[in-house]
């Protein structure tokens, strides 16, 4: 042989760093499963969704086998099984998921291919979502917190963990693509977006997700990002891409994009027919069936026909035993599924730092009132401070919040107390600081990001909506614990943009707790709890008030800090019962003035007080809500309907709201003021009611 030919043998021939015994067994059992899902279960329609993973199988067990490290976690999508094989997760998990059954990924609650897998001793699958696109931000969030934990708090057990995504062609054309890949390349960080491309989404061609059709090639010139691209058919090169692409990101500590290309074997899922590709397609795709290709590899090199053979049957034996074990687990009670929206004191089994050990330090409900009145920004300032100051894992960040303080002057100062890897500027991007947030709760820390106004949360929807149900869905296995806090509601003008309230919007997403406050001590309590607690919290703050004289209020103290779900009656009557919130607290209240009322500020909106309503209602008969959102659908039509069904008896005139009508806010003032509640206004709905 010469020169030549020996190395190209020697670049062909088993990388005898891998264990490719390993790798057989696992493609075998993926398969396997796949096909006792097809022949067997979907038709019994045990199975009811089935996504196979033909042909993406080899390379992603390539890649599972190289996450080694402790901290390692990667986030895949609904083809991603091979992974999860690889990573530890036991079949009878993979099968009983995909069939509904108790325990589980998510005891029934989710998909079987929507999978998640904690694994406190090697790396971990984080929660995957069903919605394609929405794994790319919480992976580069976890990629960032893998570097505070080994840079800033100087944690080296962390500091060759990695975050890892999976994606398909069709995926690259999602914003939570290209909203992770600004945040991983502007800073940096440890994370792999492995790309299987396999030429369609469900039906559409890759040409029409990226120009030409491979983003590889299209990211060559990407600033700070090591691109690999190759054929994860061929086992020689799909191994050493893989090798050379997770060393890189783990050495390097930078990102890198990996793009194999792969066929899909089977239709998009069980249903799909592919009547949208060619005979000469599917042929041409069956050529490239990467399981032959590694038989081949890997016989006689590695092992005998024999023990390949045997390798397969034992993989069908495996997995049917698994189908046994699997069919064998029962349905979960059905009672259980109101469980895990919420954190009832069982503790998850990772994300938020509560598993980390934190433990709170104890916290008063008494305000110390003694000091000067500050206004709600300094309070809420001092408090983030504090909590930063006792907690390490406390993080910030946000559009200017940085070197400006934030365009309310929230955070000014913080970045030059704490430092630019604690307090930090982001890409304009609302996805990827929710999305990051989210990749860090799930990796010990305490994000508190700020989105600039209310309105601005409307990119980041579907990681908001994802970060609520991440609890229920994985069964408590997982939780994300973010304080979002965001300003928004009517200031000296308004506009459609910077003045929305629309808070219902969060409550009518499962997993947000909510807070309103109305004035600095409230806010200073609220956003202690939420900080310290072990829920996702929108902590609201109110334009008007942020420097309003009326909200101004002492600074109750460094270990002040209010429950949920009580209200505060700021004053007390007997003819009327007003409930509120926000900047309509100090209208009612004067409003309220010479008349005797129950003025109750709802302070949180999830949970909210049912109690102290109903209670007041009892002895007043009279009930007006007041809030400056829309009246349709607006919050307060859920206390009304709450307090004509519970409190029907009671009520001497009809429960009553005022509310801004259906409009979005309008900018001259002439024009805000005749929309927006009055205390005028109120005063006037409140004399009606009394005669009613
Ligand atoms: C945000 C969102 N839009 C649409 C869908 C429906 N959908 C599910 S998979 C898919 C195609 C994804 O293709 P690709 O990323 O290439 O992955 P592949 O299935 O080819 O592995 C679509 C459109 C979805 N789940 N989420």
């Amino acid at each position: 042989m010469d020169q030549l030919a020996a190395r190209k043998h020697e670049r062909n021939a088993p990388d005898d760093r891998i264990d490719w015994r390993k790798i057989a067994r696992l493609v075998h059992l993926s398969r396997a499963l796949d096909e006792l899902e097809e022949k067997r279960l979907v038709p019994e329609k045990k199975v009811l969704y089935q996504f196979s993973a033909r042909g993406h199988d080899m390379a992603q067990v390539l890649l599972g086998t190289q996450l080694t490290g402790r901290h390692d976690a990667t986030c895949g999508y609904y083809r991603s099984r091979p992974l999860l094989l690889s990573l530890g997760v036991d079949p009878v998990d993979a099968l009983g998921s995909a069939m509904g059954r108790a325990g589980g990924y998510s005891d029934g609650r989710d998909i079987g291919v929507v999978f998640n897998y904690p694994n406190l001793s090697g790396a971990s699958a984080l929660p995957m979502c069903g919605g394609v696109g929405a794994q790319y931000t919480p992976t580069a969030g976890w990629a960032q917190a893998m570097k505070y934990h080994a840079d800033t708090l100087g944690r080296k057990e962390y500091a060759t963990d990695i975050g890892v995504v999976l994606g398909g062609d069709g995926s690259v054309a999602s914003n939570g693509f290209w909203a992770a890949l600004t945040v991983a390349t502007t800073q940096e960080l440890p994370m792999l977006f492995y790309i299987e491309d396999n030429g369609f989404g469900i039906s559409v061609p890759s040409t029409v997700q990226t120009p030409g059709g491979n983003i590889a090639a299209n990211l060559a010139s990407w600033k700070n990002l090591a691109i690999f691209d190759g054929d994860g058919c061929d086992p020689a090169e799909a191994a050493r891409l893989v090798q050379d692409a997770v060393s890189f990101v783990r050495e390097e500590r930078k990102p890198a994009l990996l793009r194999l290309t792969v066929p899909r074997l089977q239709g998009h899922s069980f249903q799909d027919t592919q009547t949208y590709k060619s005979e000469e397609t599917v042929r041409r795709e069956w050529e490239r069936d990467p399981l032959p290709r590694l038989k081949e590899f890997l016989v006689p090199a590695v092992m005998t026909v024999e023990e390949w053979e045997a390798s397969e049957n034992a993989a069908r034996e495996l997995a049917e035993r698994a189908r046994e074990a699997a069919e064998a687990r029962p349905a979960a009670d059905p009672a259980s599924v109101t469980r895990h929206v919420f954190f009832d004191g069982e503790m998850q089994t990772m994300g938020g730092q509560h598993p980390g050990g934190y433990a709170s330090p104890a916290t008063s409900q008494e305000p110390d009132t003694s000091g000067p009145r500050i206004n709600m920004v300094t309070a809420i300032r001092r408090t983030l401070d504090h909590e930063m100051a006792i907690n390490e894992r406390v993080v910030m960040f946000g559009e200017d919040i940085g070197p400006k303080g934030g365009v309310h002057a929230v955070t000014l100062g913080l970045q030059e107390k704490f430092g630019k890897e604690r307090v930090f500027d982001t890409s304009l991007s609302e996805e990827g600081i929710i999305g990051r947030a989210v990749g860090m709760a799930l990796a010990g820390l305490v994000p508190v990001p700020e989105i600039q106004f209310r309105k601005y949360a409307e990119p980041a929807t579907e990681q908001l909506n994802d970060c609520g149900t991440i609890r229920w869905r994985t069964n408590n296995r997982f939780a994300a614990p973010v304080v979002v806090r965001m300003p928004g509601g009517f200031f000296k003008c308004g506009d459609p943009w910077h003045s929305q309230t629309n808070e219902v919007a969060f409550v009518h997403q499962p997993g947000w707790k909510v807070a309103v406050p109305s004035n600095a001590e409230d806010a200073v309590g609220l956003l202690r709890t939420s900080i310290r607690g072990n829920d996702p919290v929108i902590f609201f703050e109110h334009r008007a008030m942020l420097d309003h004289a009326w909200a101004r209020r002492a600074y109750p103290g460094d270990n002040f800090a209010l429950p949920f779900g009580e209200a505060k009656l700021t004053r007390t009557g007997t003819d009327i019962t007003i409930v509120t919130w926000g900047a309509m607290v100090q209208r009612c209240e004067e409003a309220a003035e010479g008349i005797s009322a129950d003025v109750i500020d709802l302070r949180t909106l999830m949970p909210w007080d049912r109690e102290a309503v109903l209670a007041s209602v009892a002895k007043t008969h009279r009930c007006l809500i007041v809030h400056e959102d829309l009246e349709t659908g607006g919050f307060g039509a859920e206390i009304a309907a709450v307090v004509a069904d519970k409190a029907f008896m009671d009520l001497d005139a009809p429960v009553s709201r005022l509310t801004m009508p259906d409009i979005p806010s309008a900018h001259n003032p002439i024009l805000l003021d005749w929309a927006v509640p009055s205390t005028e206004r109120i005063a006037k709905r409140i004399a009606e009611l009394l005669e009613f």
